[in-house]
């Protein structure tokens, strides 16, 4: 089945919305195998947000992942990175469809409130930059077959 990770970013933290939008990967069905808060350096920013070096918008990135504590989540399902792309909704929060998270819950691009990552080669790589093997919890859950039917494997 496949992960995907989730970092609920420090205005979502400060503004009190934690347990509303990891609701909605909790009702959506999706299963949640790893969860922490930290706060995030400007080193492990830097690695995490590798690909948005040298953009204009940068800078304000890095410092705004790191000025607060995040809550960094693995979360697993049938096409779980396409699922929770779709729950969090655009990158602008002006063009983020109402009914998704930051359709919902935010006004500007630089606060959107979540990130989810855009590949299952991407899930790979944001997991093990945050979390080590032994921290990602196997489990039956005994809702899958409810939400699956036969193909709950
Ligand atoms: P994503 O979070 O929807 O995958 P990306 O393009 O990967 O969007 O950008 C990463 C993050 O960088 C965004 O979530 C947003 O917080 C910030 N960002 C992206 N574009 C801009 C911009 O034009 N101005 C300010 N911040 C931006
Ligand atoms: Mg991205």
């Amino acid at each position: 089945m496949e992960k995907t990770f989730v970092m609920l970013k420090p205005d979502a933290v400060q503004r009190g919305l934690v347990g509303r939008i990891t609701a909605r990967m909790e009702q959506k069905g999706l299963k949640l195998l790893a969860v922490k808060m930290l706060q995030v350096d400007r080193e492990l920013a830097a690695e995490h947000y590798s690909e948005h070096k040298g953009k204009p918008f940068y800078e304000e990135l890095v410092r705004f992942i790191t000025s607060g504590p995040v809550i960094a989540m693995v979360w697993e399902g049938k096409n779980a990175v396409a699922v929770v792309r779709r729950i969090m909704g655009s990158t602008d929060p002006q063009e983020a469809a109402l009914g998704t998270i930051r359709g919902d819950y935010a006004l500007f691009t630089g606060n959107n409130v979540v990130h989810g990552s855009d590949s299952p080669a991407s899930a790979q790589r944001e997991i093990a930059l945050f979390f080590s093997a032994e921290e990602i919890v196997s489990y039956k859950k005994t809702d899958q077959r409810w939400l699956y039917g036969q193909q709950d494997e």
